[in-house]
């Protein structure tokens, strides 16, 4: 039996909670993000201000140029986690499994919900009028078998989206789009796919898998099987911490690679110290690189078991890195984890790397008593110190 999905994703968020809460700006471009006369970026802004062509992660500077009549407001955060624990309550009325994947976004599985609320259609509608009800904001809604076409089908109508992609208009809908809109198909694999003369998801899902997989390694069987309506992800319901990452903000964009390989690990090595010190192990790892362009690219790799330690942590880091670095210069790394589950519960693996996890131990045990500069993996070079900028908390 198929799964039923849902995917909302709030429009405009942070800058549909301005406009409502000042009815002055309804209809007008507004810009959320950073001062307008600094270094920041775009958080988001309105439709408005999106016809001007702003967007978001955009510098702010580049967005007055665009739209020098535009509402620039700071960014309010408390007002917005009000609003996202209000859809929030909203989606655990109809499931318990629900994914938060933002503040203003998230998966729910009503797949065992439809006896007593109808079918998915009429539960995303319910959630849909709903959401405008009680906070007087709108959202858009995708339904479907998985979760890749469950996000896919949200953002196809935006705003007040409402499609979805089901077995018999799969083909019509998702195979004409671009295969920019395949998860994971950024700038780069775009550019190497339009020399294999892939454009849009038709052509990827015809290209032949093992010459994709040829070309790509796994991530090209993966994006063969997206392109195919294929998405075996299940909705994870972790009500708990959903993810923990670092980050750290150079202050000199940096392309010497051994030097970020080398930030990489340090990231790595502190992310697994917050892991073991919440007692969690991890399945998916996940770097972020943003250039000095600002453009930003994230990129994940799953492990075959939970794990905790810091070799297979900053190993996987770096490999994402070299995989995915396109050589510019950087100005911001980060690496997180998520899929995480609590250690008591887990299965233990035959594959789990027992002697690492005791290094791994013992080296929190040293920092615990001594502090955490007292001791270093020994595959990092440089001096050791924490990251001027460093930023990142666990997320829920
Ligand atoms: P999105 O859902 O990506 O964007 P959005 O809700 O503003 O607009 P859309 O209708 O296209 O969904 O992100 C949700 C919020 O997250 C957004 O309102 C602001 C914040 N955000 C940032 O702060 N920086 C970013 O780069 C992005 C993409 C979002
Ligand atoms: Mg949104």
């Amino acid at each position: 039996m198929d799964s039923h999905i849902i995917h909302v994703d709030m429009d405009a968020f942070y800058a549909a909670v301005e406009q409502r809460d000042n009815p002055a700006l309804k209809g007008k471009p507004v810009i959320v993000g950073a001062d307008p006369k600094g270094r920041g970026v775009v958080s988001t802004c309105s439709y408005e201000a999106r016809a001007y062509g702003v967007r978001s992660g955009m510098p702010i500077s580049r967005a007055y140029k665009l739209c020098p009549r535009g509402v620039y407001l700071p960014v309010n955060m408390s007002k917005y986690v009000e609003a996202s624990k209000q859809i929030r309550d909203i989606f655990y009325k109809y499931t318990p499994i629900v994914e938060p994947i933002a503040l203003d976004e998230a998966f729910l599985d009503v797949t065992h919900s439809t006896q007593i609320w109808g079918n998915p259609k009429q539960i995303a509608l319910m959630i849909q009028r709903e959401i405008e009800q009680n906070t007087r904001l709108t959202a858009s809604v995708g339904i479907s078998y998985n979760k890749f076409l469950a996000k896919l089908a949200s953002g196809l109508k935006k705003p007040k989206g409402f499609i979805e992609i089901s077995r018999d208009n799969f083909k019509e809908l998702v195979w004409p789009l671009p295969v920019t809109k395949v998860w994971g198909v950024g700038p780069r694999t775009k550019n190497l796919l339009e020399k294999l003369n892939i454009k849009t998801i038709y052509d990827l899902a015809k290209y032949p898998a093992e010459d994709l997989e040829t070309i790509l390694g796994k991530r090209g069987r993966q994006l063969h099987q997206l392109a195919s309506g294929q998405d075996y992800r299940s909705v994870e319901s972790d009500q708990e911490i959903k993810s923990i990452g670092k980050e750290i903000t150079f202050d000199k964009d940096l392309d010497d690679i051994i030097i970020i390989k080398d930030h990489f690990r340090e990231l790595g090595q502190r992310v697994g110290n917050r892991l073991r010190s919440k007692k969690l192990k991890a399945k998916c790892l996940s770097i972020k690189i943003r250039y000095n362009d600002f453009t930003t690219v994230t990129r994940s790799c799953s492990f075959s078991y939970h794990l905790s330690n810091d070799k297979e942590l900053l190993d996987g880091a770096v490999r994402l890195f070299i995989d995915n670095w396109n050589g510019n210069p950087v100005r911001l790394i980060g690496v997180s984890v998520s899929n995480l589950i609590e250690v008591y519960s887990e299965q233990l693996s035959l594959f789990m790397d027992i002697k690492e996890d005791i290094i791994a131990q013992t080296i929190d045990n040293i920092r615990a008593r001594y502090g955490y500069n007292i001791i270093n993996r020994g595959s990092i070079t440089k001096k050791t110190h924490p990251p001027e900028k460093e930023v990142g908390n666990d997320s829920r």
